[in-house]
């Protein structure tokens, strides 16, 4: 179990957490039916054989209690305390991703399919909300473009459109109004950007699969923009020829644009990014980089462009 390679392994097999935390404990004497014990609904499991990853920052990683505790899923609440408390049942089996729109081979990609489609790295990005608190997460996953290419996008697909999961029988709060934004949440890339490796798609954090209030089973990570680029929990991407609508930018067309990259020199309408909160930091006296620090590898994809027309 613990040497599997990634193509042995189902999501369904992945140990539950109370399981691995049990072997730490008792690491000699570990009965094989505990180890073969299926993932409970919703827990928290090991994934095994995480490469490392050379796009890592060496930076301190976040506290996982802090990083867990203190989200944006407005599906679960609008407070940050909130998607730890009310996520924590989301039922995520049987989960399926659809990859269709302009390309050759659409189709529908099962947990288990993205689980072995490409090695798992573990990358350590810094994350940068447009609010100006930031993060430095160890998330789990691989290059989007991994799975994009399996569905052989068409030379008319110029853009990648992302949909959240949506169900307010187990979403109560995500309404429009009460959350103050349109659902199903959705997001969207310029292929380029889409299928520029630094673009994750992420299915853990801390070695384990991702915990419901930050995506699970499956999100996006795109590290060099606002934290809100990032979609969490997705069920449908599509190829498009056109630039597909995002949630914050149908919010509020004026504050949050559909390229949103960090930049600490456009500032937010309503606060300066400067600078940003690194948790679990209390004041705002961190330094925000341009690209969020990866303007080495993605400023090429924008250059010739006004980043303060194109915000
Ligand atoms: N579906 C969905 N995805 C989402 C959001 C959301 O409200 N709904 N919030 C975004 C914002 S604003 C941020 S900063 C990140 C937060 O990710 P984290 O809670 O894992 O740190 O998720 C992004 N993805
Ligand atoms: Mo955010």
């Amino acid at each position: 179990m613990l040497i599997l390679k990634p193509g042995d392994l189902r999501y369904s097999e992945i140990t539950p957490k109370p399981v691995y935390l049990n072997r730490r404990r008792f690491l000699a004497a570990v009965p094989a039916a505990l180890v073969a014990a299926r993932a409970a609904r919703g827990a928290a499991a090991r994934l095994p054989n995480v490469g490392k990853s050379q796009f890592s920052t060496s930076e301190p990683v976040t506290a996982e209690n802090v990083v867990t505790r203190y989200n944006n899923f407005y599906e679960f609440g609008t407070g940050k305390g909130d998607p730890a408390h009310n996520a924590q049942n989301f039922k995520t089996e049987n989960w399926t991703v659809s990859v269709e729109g302009e390309c050759a081979r659409p189709r529908k990609f099962s947990m288990d399919e993205i689980l072995k489609l490409a090695p798992l790295e573990e990358r350590i990005y810094r994350h940068r909300c447009v609010e100006a608190w930031s993060i430095v997460v160890p998330w789990i996953g691989y290059s989007l473009s991994a799975l994009l290419k399996q569905v052989e996008p068409a030379p008319k697909a110029k853009f990648v459109a992302f949909q959240s999961y949506w169900d307010t029988r187990q979403m109560p709060l995500a309404r429009p109004e009460i959350a103050g934004i349109e659902f199903p949440y959705v997001e969207g890339l310029r292929i380029d950007e889409a299928m520029h490796p630094l673009a994750l798609l992420c299915v853990g954090m801390y070695g384990e699969s991702l915990p419901p209030q930050d995506g699970a089973p499956v999100r996006l990570v795109v590290p060099w923009k606002y934290g809100f680029k990032s979609i969490k929990s997705i069920v449908k991407i599509k190829l498009t020829g056109g630039m597909p609508p995002t949630t914050w930018n149908m919010a509020n067309a004026h504050e949050y644009g559909f390229y949103s990259n960090v930049n600490p020199n456009v500032d937010h309408p309503r606060w300066s990014q400067k600078m940003e909160q690194r948790l679990p930091g209390i004041f705002k006296n961190h330094p925000t980089q341009m690209f969020n620090g990866y303007g080495e590898q993605v400023a090429s994809l924008y250059s010739g462009m006004d980043l303060r027309k194109y915000y």
